[in-house]
């Protein structure tokens, strides 16, 4: 009998803690950055497997740019980044799938003002819109990036100052853009990988030159035969390992066996100024 009542008292205490936060916006959540904002609520969203960090080629991304404001690195001139910018550190799980939205709490740009050049250089939105936050409003590129996949880093990262400054770290010890244009594995011409409209390069040999470098398999993603991301995947503990999606990468879908490394000529200065739209414009 007063186990009963022990158990019953605790499954109280349980269902109060639940409501509380519930209603504080504690729980875990996963799912999408939703356009109809609703987000669903999953109680048994588990700690993560592994780190994807995920380098994107921003020749491929600048070539959709149609309009240009001040936050946006394609929108640089000659100043656009001619290396391969982070997208995001992302905790991953083993079965493909990942978590993502998993606490609420805003946002503090002022948490890594810090950081700002780093972040600039290394990690710049390639775009003038403005991502959705998990819950429903828009942000930052940043602050999507932290919002859905750096609070899902617990318990390796509870906080933006930490998650931003690591990521920046990690980039740059595993930095593909020298490994890959100091590469001349497979190339097929002696002066190695360059950026090019016209050239088109085997994806073995910019996948060999990344196992070679590292000694993982990374994980490519085309859009239209050109490299738009390379993905290098870590442990817990930053030990580099394989992706998930890595198994045989030259037969992945999103890549043909030839894919080009695009170069990104500016919009003109005039297009630029016609087409500048202030940043509340874009929103
Ligand atoms: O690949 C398309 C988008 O899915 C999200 N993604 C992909 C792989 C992964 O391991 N984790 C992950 O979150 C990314 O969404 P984003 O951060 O851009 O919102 C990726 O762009």
């Amino acid at each position: 009998m007063a186990s009963f009542s022990c158990r019953r008292a605790l499954l109280v205490l349980e269902v109060l803690f639940v409501t509380f936060l519930s209603v504080s916006g504690f729980l875990p959540e996963t799912g999408r950055l939703a356009g109809d904002d609703i987000i669903e609520v999953n109680r048994s969203q588990r700690e993560f497997d592994y780190f994807a960090l995920s380098f994107q080629w921003p020749g491929t991304y600048c070539r959709g740019t149609r309009h240009c404001c001040s936050k946006n690195a394609c929108c640089r001139g000659s100043n656009a980044p001619t290396h391969f910018t982070i997208h995001g550190l992302w905790p991953d799980y083993n079965d493909g799938s990942w978590p993502s939205c998993c606490y609420r709490s805003d946002f503090n740009e002022k948490e890594i003002s810090t950081l700002m050049d780093g972040l600039e250089k290394y990690w710049p939105s390639l775009s003038c819109g403005s991502p959705s936050s998990c819950h429903g409003g828009k942000g930052s590129f940043w602050g999507h990036e932290w919002e859905k996949h750096g609070k899902c880093t617990s318990p390796v990262f509870h906080d933006e100052y930490n998650y931003f400054l690591t990521t920046l770290n990690i980039y740059l010890k595993h930095n593909v853009t020298p490994v890959i244009f100091s590469s001349t594995i497979d190339v097929g011409c002696p002066f190695g990988y360059v950026a090019s409209n016209s050239d088109k390069y085997p994806l073995g040999g910019i996948v060999t030159a990344i196992q070679n470098a590292f000694h993982i398999n990374p994980e490519v993603v085309c859009k239209k035969g050109a490299i738009d991301e390379i993905r290098i995947c870590f442990y817990r503990d930053f030990k580099p390992r394989d992706c998930v999606g890595s198994k045989d990468v030259t037969s992945k879908k999103s890549c043909p066996k030839y894919v080009s490394l695009p170069e990104y000529t500016p919009l003109d200065g005039e297009a630029m100024v016609l087409k500048m739209p202030s940043d509340r414009d874009v929103l």
